[in-house]
């Protein structure tokens, strides 16, 4: 794997909105072209990724008349096939127009909510017709930027109710396909609702079919919050909810800066590569990042192959670490594998520990060593190892 070069194989996949966002945010105007969803296909795939995703307004311009929309569908799954690019997930857009501007499964008024069902549920059709098996939602514009605004009660009522229209959609229609919440602190609202990966957990547990709904946590998401994001997605791993993942770059509590993998909190991204890896996570590794506006097209690529590059860079790195013989020792050392022996032992009852007394003076001088095992991490990652 000497040359990090990507293959299909790996599951690296991109949203349409990445490599085609053409940089307009709060201060700036467009500096890019409009991408073209046949000719994003052709690029990715000769860049060795698995798959593209996209919202239904990536794709097709919003507005578009049912032919135009038919022959955009029909030159995107021409490239597809040409090319052998998967779908593995498609999302919504229910935050651009203005009818969003409260949100969408939540907004105050019931005839939006209603409307983003249907856009949702159209969308659905297409993405099963492409074989994707997850669909994201991120609901960025369900939030408030003043609780005087909003009901919290009535806004988780309605999403639940939304979700569980979604969940019996899919079940009437034979559909094979499961859905990933996206939490977010803020941005673009003031609060967003599910503002973290256990908000999200939680609110899962209270819907009708919650073996339908998992996460699709985001690193910046959890880092914007100050959180994070490796033990986020380990909850969400152990919870058997990591559905899918958008992989991104942040440095810090800030705006949402969607850096390119690898580009923001580099020893973060190198556990969590570590623990995907690990864990058996078979899901696409998805990258939702933004090629910052000071890039022209090739600068786009470049930045979309380093996001693959660095994610098996850190794939080397941590199988690395995992194997040094001086890692082993000093993970023994830091008694990390007596954590997955059992508390009371199989045949043990509450009476034993009941039962036994503990040297507070002597184990109150225990060290952990977690220095030693850290700086080891750390020179594998800075590759003196
Ligand atoms: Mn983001």
């Amino acid at each position: 794997m000497s040359d990090y070069r990507p293959v299909p194989a790996d599951r690296f996949t991109f949203g349409l909105w990445t490599v085609g966002w053409r940089g307009v945010n709060t201060f700036g105007d467009a500096v890019r072209p409009p991408l073209d969803g046949a000719d994003a296909v052709r690029a990715l795939a000769g860049l060795g990724a698995h798959g593209i995703t996209f919202h239904d307004d990536d794709l097709v311009p919003p507005g578009s008349s049912d032919s135009d929309r038919e022959a955009i569908l029909k030159r995107f799954r021409a490239a597809l096939e040409e090319t052998g690019l998967a779908v593995p997930m498609v999302t919504t857009n229910l935050f651009t127009h203005p009818v969003f501007r409260d949100g969408g499964f939540t907004s105050n008024s019931r005839d939006v909510r209603r409307y983003a069902i249907r856009k949702v549920i159209r969308n659905i059709d297409l993405a099963v017709s492409l074989g994707a098996e997850t669909y994201v939602c991120w609901g960025g514009m369900d939030g408030a930027e003043s609780e005087a605004g909003k009901n919290d009660h009535a806004a988780l009522d309605r999403l639940r109710e939304a979700f569980d229209i979604l969940c019996g959609y899919v079940i009437d229609q034979g559909y094979d396909l499961r859905f990933a919440i996206e939490p977010k602190p803020n941005e673009p609202r003031g609060d967003v609702l599910l503002p973290t990966v256990g908000h999200a957990l939680a609110f899962i547990n209270e819907l009708a079919h919650p073996e339908m709904v998992g996460v699709n946590p985001e690193v910046g998401h959890e880092q914007m919050a100050g959180l994070n994001f490796t033990h986020g997605v380990a909850q969400a791993l152990w919870a058997g909810k990591l559905f899918h993942i958008d992989l991104n770059g942040q440095r810090g509590v800030k705006y949402d800066q969607d850096l390119r993998f690898g580009a923001g909190d580099v020893k973060e991204a190198f556990f969590l590569v570590d623990l995907l890896e690990s864990a058996g996570y078979e899901g696409p590794r998805h990258f939702d990042f933004k090629p910052p506006r000071t890039e022209d097209m090739s600068g786009v690529w470049e930045s979309a192959s380093a996001c693959m590059r660095n994610y098996l860079i850190l794939k080397e790195k941590a199988a690395a670490f995992r194997a040094d013989p001086e890692v082993v020792a000093a993970l023994e050392a830091s008694r990390v594998p007596e954590l997955s022996v059992p508390t009371l032992g199989r045949e043990e009852s509450l009476a034993d520990v009941l039962a036994e007394e503990i040297d507070l003076a002597e184990v109150g001088e225990r060290g952990y060593h977690f220095e030693r095992l850290d700086q080891l991490a750390l020179e594998h990652l800075l590759g003196v190892r």
